[in-house]
């Protein structure tokens, strides 16, 4: 896709768009399904380039793995049935394949490398490393294993009780996957609730699990039977056009279908907070989650305090929320959000060089940022690096701002969204 131009556009937006499957379900249903024993068909997938990464890894160790655009057909035969796989392990820019996978691989009984691009080389994996060490894995990488590549000896795996230090599903979810192969009980205590698809996807799968406050237990030996999942639309990708709906006058947006996963949504937390006209209609569970349409009228919104438990609600959705932030009368302050600087890129940094220079009044912090608003952005060329939500951010702030946005490359867009260029396009009225 390369550089993009963005015309200025100062019209309400109106319509209805059905965002594409949630990355973390689409991610976790190809793990579970080639896991588990029998067919599981995935509908509703999301075809974009990560989650293709954590299908190509099943697929190099003999799952067979059918896909017809956005409906999977996972032919799964047992974790005795994975095989070594021939070459390294590629997985591009995605760090929850990254994650998952290394704490599947590490009870595999065969030897597996793998790698990233750069910006996942540059992420750290010792959050995942070192606990799965203490299971008893044979893991070794760059930097003693902090970053990849990263080679692994599949071996016997203890169960342990581990309290994770960061607020990561990811990482509660390698310690989870690992604990199914595990000798006796696996334990993961978390301080904060993180979105919990692994679990609920788990139960689902006929899994050993067991819940009790922020505390999750697996017992190794465990034998998952397929089970069909329906993946709900990503409230993550939904974000970019509530907050569009919020901040461009006369606007009204019905976002269709969209997961409600309470440890998802502190995005319409934190747009009611401020003020935000939101409906929520529909509601039913599908595949053990929450699903329901949103819909978003434009009204006044008012800076608010967004920390502690809400960061990780809403981490994925903070460079979107910044940008809302800079429509909203008065002081954001955004803090406890420290992950942001490991994600694909330091996403505090990147989502203050991009609103400074569109004119935003925003300062960066050690552990978020402080946005004062309102201001009338202006155009100019942004750099996306290399990162799918600065560069969605940065496209929905066109739909603000006095001249054209220059984005240098837009193309990671398709990690998580490939279709959202034309959704933006059909709600320009
Ligand atoms: O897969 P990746 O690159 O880590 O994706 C991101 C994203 O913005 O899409 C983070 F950069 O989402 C993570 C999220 O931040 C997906 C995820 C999951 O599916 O478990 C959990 C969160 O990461 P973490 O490190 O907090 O566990």
């Amino acid at each position: 896709m390369g550089e993009v131009i963005l015309r200025p556009y100062q019209h309400a937006l109106m319509g209805e768009i059905e965002v594409p499957g949630d990355k973390s379900v689409s991610h976790r249903s190809i793990i579970l399904g080639s896991l588990a024993n029998g067919v599981t068909k995935v509908t509703n997938f999301l075809d974009g380039e990560d989650c293709m990464r954590t299908i190509n890894a099943f697929r190099a160790m003999g799952v067979t793995i059918h896909k017809e655009g956005s409906t999977i057909t996972v032919d799964g035969k047992g974790v005795s049935s994975l095989k070594e796989p021939m070459e390294p392990l590629y997985f591009g820019n995605s760090g929850t394949t990254t994650r998952l996978m290394l704490g599947i691989i590490s009870g595999l009984d065969f030897f597996t490398t793998v790698y990233g691009d750069e910006s996942l080389s540059n992420r750290p994996m010792d959050r995942v490393v070192q606990p799965l060490r203490k299971m008893n894995a044979s893991i070794d990488g760059r930097s003693d294993g902090k970053y990849l590549p990263i080679s692994i000896r599949g071996k016997k795996l203890t169960g342990m009780d581990y309290s994770l230090p960061v607020k990561s599903a990811q990482v509660k979810s390698a310690i989870l996957l690992a604990g199914l192969f595990a000798e006796g009980e696996t334990t993961v205590t978390e301080k904060t609730q993180t979105r919990d698809h692994t679990e609920n996807m788990l139960e689902a799968f006929g899994a050993d699990i067991s819940r009790n406050g922020l505390s999750t237990t697996v017992t190794g030996k465990n034998t998952l039977s397929a089970s069909n999942v329906h993946v709900p639309g990503d409230i993550s990708s939904a974000a970019f056009f509530l907050v569009a709906a919020a901040i461009v006058p006369d606007s009204k947006v019905t976002l269709k279908n969209v997961g409600l996963n309470e440890t998802r949504t502190g995005i319409i937390d934190v747009l009611l907070d401020m003020g935000a006209n939101i409906k929520i209609e529909n509601q039913q569970t599908v595949s053990g989650e929450l699903i329901g349409d949103i819909t978003v009228c434009s009204s006044d919104l008012n800076g608010v305090t967004i920390e502690g438990d809400m960061i990780p609600r809403l981490i994925d959705e903070i460079p979107i929320i910044a940008l809302l932030a800079t429509q909203a009368n008065g002081k954001t302050i955004i803090r406890d959000a420290e992950e942001l600087r490991v994600k694909e890129t330091d996403r505090i940094a990147a989502v203050v060089d991009v609103l400074s220079t569109l004119g935003g009044d925003i300062k960066g912090t050690d552990d978020g940022m402080i946005i004062v608003g309102k201001t009338t952005l202006s155009g100019g060329k942004v750099a996306s690096y290399n990162d799918h939500r600065i560069a969605m951010m940065s496209a929905i702030a066109s739909l603000v701002a006095k001249d054209d946005i220059v984005i240098d490359d837009a193309s990671s867009i398709s990690i998580s969204y490939p279709t959202f260029f034309e959704h933006l396009q059909s709600i320009i009225s």
